[in-house]
């Protein structure tokens, strides 16, 4: 049986973490880094990791990604994320995956 947890996969985010996205995105674009980089992508990596057990699933991309994007994306716009991030094809996305990601995106 699954075990119940407060915070599950679908959690959606609380206004003050919406704000930090946005808040700890920025800087991460316009601040360009290394010494600040890892920081920044362990907040932004927690707020992905909706229920906190340190990959992020399909589900909890589909979650951010309907807060962040007004029109939202379709579900298997968030299946090429992940398949196009998972370097270990557990088909989910852990911390250092994340962060080839977000540094591939942000620096190509
Ligand atoms: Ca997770
Ligand atoms: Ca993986």
């Amino acid at each position: 049986m699954k075990r119940f947890s407060i915070t599950s996969e679908d959690s959606p985010l609380t206004p003050e973490q919406l704000q930090e996205y946005y808040f700890t995105i920025n800087d991460f674009y316009n601040d360009k880094s290394p010494e600040k980089d890892r920081e920044r992508l362990n907040i932004l990596f927690r707020i992905y990791d909706r229920n906190g057990d340190g990959c992020i699933t399909a589900r909890e991309l589909k979650v951010i990604m309907n807060n962040v994007c007004p029109e939202g994306m379709a579900d298997f716009e968030i299946g090429t994320i992940i398949k196009r991030s998972d370097l270990n094809g557990d088909s989910s996305i852990d911390f250092e995956e994340f962060s080839t990601m977000m540094l591939k995106c942000r620096d190509n």
